[in-house]
């Protein structure tokens, strides 16, 4: 919509972006010199069949421009998604740091970005892939990023190493095949040399690499970072966002089919949502370590390949942040936006997390590329709201129009101008610690350990996620065309677990090889025993984790039907009542019916009005969807059994696990639906019938229905 919205009550960062918005709506088409254009539709020919006319200075300037629209798109995590909100501190965030944001009940606008992170930017929202979880803070103290993704550890130690991955897991040189896909040749073929990959692998090959929604995901910073408190007093810390609407995810399957259905199916959830008003939101929360406890862990605080189990030490919740905006354009914010996870503000300061430190230096240079040159801070969704003064000059597209004689400090001729800030004025003051050592290329032995941790996941998860993670690495070990590359993956998923390695090698057909002889850390060298790159559990570890698990982790623990989409199956002849009764029970509690049926346009019903259709049964499918109703009406039923589409949908519902329930005449679809293995449809567990609602809802307050993959599928 170009009219210019009603003035609503705008935050400094929207307040900020005015300058730049533009409504078209009502006003005269021109040139970018302003100049009011006669005829759009043709360009100057020298004769109404002639050649066109160089001096056609419109037709140059328009196709100029359009040639030259497209940057280069982000080297990793170039398909994103972006809104903007605000984040509120809590009254507890300042005994740990000084940073204005973190003070009792301050507001900050951010802008939040979430990303793939192998696929190109056209690529599908739902590959099996980590996302990026990045957040602009614009604070009154200058811009603080957090750059974060939605699995709490990753696949290298070291950022020397991070072109090799990025090189092994995007599509393979010489004939840039697979998109946006990990099950390839060189991805494990990588893994299967650099152990260190074996935590972040696990997490990769869960569901928490399939979010339902970007929504119902969690972010982390990854890294150890430092707070600094108002005294100067520094403490490690780690950072987590919680979803209020619990973590969810989407089975392999469907997810493939989502790819196909609606590629988008993040982008348009989120988008949706917030137009809807169903405001996506997160609190922060922060694990604290003091400084004199970092060696008390079995593992290292600078390794970005280690989590802190949270029952070693708590989240302690800080704040919460809220998407309530979505962009105005979506190049203009979400692709020229430049994250830094160098962007701090005081009270915020760096580790020596060698995967960190690499980091520092990247993000400017790639945008460099990627924006065209050093002034990409005066994009608008990059500029901070605290003003800007320093002696920086020139460069592509400067906006700032600097005025005065100097550009250089100390000065005597703008009375030392723009002056230096004490910590009190808030100025930065880099935090103050000890470093001594010989200059090495090496890695510390307290890094050595790649499986401890890995096994911690493993032993975590539920029997259901279990059975996902086999099956995905039986997924992506069998796309693998090299049979040593499968064999090596073999030998380290024995050690994180010996009962894994053998489910996953009886699917690939192989036996689990010994160790002896294999090389397996390319990077330790000579070490190649891996059972000797163990540590010793923490003391407090218990070898189990409940928040790395989808299925216990405390997040999920509220449960209700907020936001949650249902299809309702229906077919001309439904009975209106059964439709609007569990309309209205759903929307009651949050949750979205959608009329699906045979055709579009309008449902005729037993009982009421025609009702408006939302989908047709070509249009979408049940793996958009967290629960399937089938609605009431003999003439309804029996022509949706007649549609392989419908008995489809119930079908892949039933598979998929999650909630079905059909009014008393509907069970027919259900049975129509049944197939080995689901022989016990209409019934079991999940499957309400006999038009009982409340059972529904309920069901859909559930969930999922795992217990139906495990008790009617082989064993895997
Ligand atoms: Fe990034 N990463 N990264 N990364 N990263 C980029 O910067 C890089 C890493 C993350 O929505 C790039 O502007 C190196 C960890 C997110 O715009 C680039 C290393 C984590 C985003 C880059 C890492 C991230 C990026 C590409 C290893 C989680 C998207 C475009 C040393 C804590 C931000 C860009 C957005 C983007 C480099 C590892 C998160 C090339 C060298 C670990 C969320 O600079």
């Amino acid at each position: 919509m170009s009219k210019k919205p009603k003035p609503t009550e705008q935050d400094a960062k929207s307040q900020d972006l005015e300058q730049n918005r533009e409504y078209g709506h009502g006003e005269f088409l021109t040139s970018n010199q302003g100049v009011r254009v006669n005829n759009d539709q043709n360009s100057e020919k020298a004769g109404e069949r002639g050649p066109s006319l160089l001096e056609d200075f419109l037709l140059r300037e328009k196709i100029t421009h359009f040639d030259h629209e497209r940057i280069p798109e982000r080297v990793v995590h170039a398909r994103g998604v972006a809104a903007h909100g605000y984040f509120e501190a809590y009254d507890n965030a300042q005994q740990y740091s000084r940073a204005q944001f973190l003070q009792p009940g301050v507001r900050t606008p951010i802008f939040t970005r979430f990303s793939t992170v192998a696929g190109s930017r056209g690529s599908s929202d739902m590959a099996r892939d980590v996302r990026g979880f990045a957040v602009k803070f614009y604070t009154q103290e200058g811009v603080y990023d957090f750059v974060g993704n939605n699995i709490p550890v990753f696949f290298i130690q070291d950022a020397i190493k991070f072109p090799d991955l990025i090189h092994a897991v995007k599509p393979e040189p010489h004939n840039e095949i697979p998109q946006a896909a990990s099950a390839h040749n060189t991805f494990w073929d990588f893994i299967s040399t650099n152990p260190e990959a074996m935590h972040m692998v696990m997490w990769v090959m869960s569901d928490r690499a399939l979010p339902r929604s970007l929504r119902t995901m969690e972010g982390f910073n990854i890294h150890t970072w430092r707070l600094i408190d108002a005294d100067g007093k520094a403490r490690f810390v780690k950072f987590h966002w919680k979803p209020k609407l619990g973590i969810k995810s989407v089975m392999w399957d469907e997810a493939l089919q989502i790819s196909g259905k609606d590629p988008d199916f993040h982008r348009r959830d989120l988008w949706d949502n917030i137009e809807q008003g169903n405001f996506p939101e997160w609190e922060l929360g922060v694990q604290v370590v003091e400084e004199e406890d970092e060696f008390k862990f079995g593992f290292d605080l600078l390794d970005a390949t280690k989590i802190i189990p949270e029952e070693l030490v708590p989240v302690t919740i800080i704040g919460r942040m809220v998407l309530d905006r979505n962009p105005d354009n979506y190049f203009a914010e979400t692709e020229q936006v430049a994250f830094h996870p160098g962007h701090v503000v005081p009270g915020i300061d760096f580790t020596n997390d060698p995967l960190l430190q690499g980091r520092l230096f990247s993000y400017t240079d790639t945008q460099l590329t990627r924006l065209g040159g050093p002034n990409f801070h005066e994009i608008p969704i990059n500029r901070s709201v605290a003003p800007i003064h320093n002696n920086q000059r020139d460069g592509h597209m400067r906006q700032q129009i600097n005025v005065g004689k100097t550009s250089y400090g100390p000065n005597y001729l703008n009375d030392n101008t723009p002056k230096q800030a004490k910590q009190s004025e808030g100025g930065f003051v880099s935090h103050q610690e000890r470093v001594e050592g010989s200059k090495v290329r090496a890695r510390s032995k307290s890094f050595v350990d790649h499986y401890s941790q890995a096994r911690l996941f493993w032993n975590s998860q539920a029997d259901w996620e279990k059975a996902h993670i086999v099956k995905a690495l039986r997924f992506e070990l069998g796309k693998v065309e090299d049979e040593g590359v499968r064999e090596r993956m073999l030998v380290h998923l024995n050690q994180v677990a010996q009962e894994l390695a053998q489910r996953v090698a009886k699917g690939l057909g192989l036996e689990v090889p010994s160790a002896k002889g294999m090389q397996l850390n390319r990077i330790v060298g000579a070490d190649e025993d891996p059972a000797r790159l163990q540590s010793k559990p923490a003391s407090g570890d218990e070898g189990k984790s409940d928040a790395l698990s989808i299925e216990f982790s405390p997040v999920n623990a509220q449960k209700d039907i907020q936001t949650k989409q249902v299809a309702i199956l229906a077919a001309d002849g439904a009975d209106a009542a059964s439709i609007q009764s569990l309309k209205k029970a759903l929307e009651a509690g949050g949750a979205t019916a959608k009329l699906v049926a045979p055709h579009l346009g309008m449902l005729k019903v037993q009982g009421g009005e025609a009702l408006r259709i939302d989908f047709s049964l070509q249009t979408t499918a049940s793996v958009l969807f967290d629960g399937v109703y089938v609605a009431g009406g003999e003439p309804s039923v029996q022509a949706l059994r007649q549609q392989p589409d419908a008995v489809q949908f119930v079908n892949e519902a039933y598979r998929h696990c999650k909630p079905i329930g059909a009014a008393p005449a509907g069970e027919a679809l259900l049975k129509a639906a049944a197939y080995a293995g689901a022989e016990d449809l209409p019934g079991g567990p999940g499957v309400s019938v006999a038009g009982n609602t409340d059972q529904f809802i309920q069901d859909l307050t559930t969930g999922r229905f795992w217990q139906r993959e495990l008790e009617s599928q082989p064993k895997v």
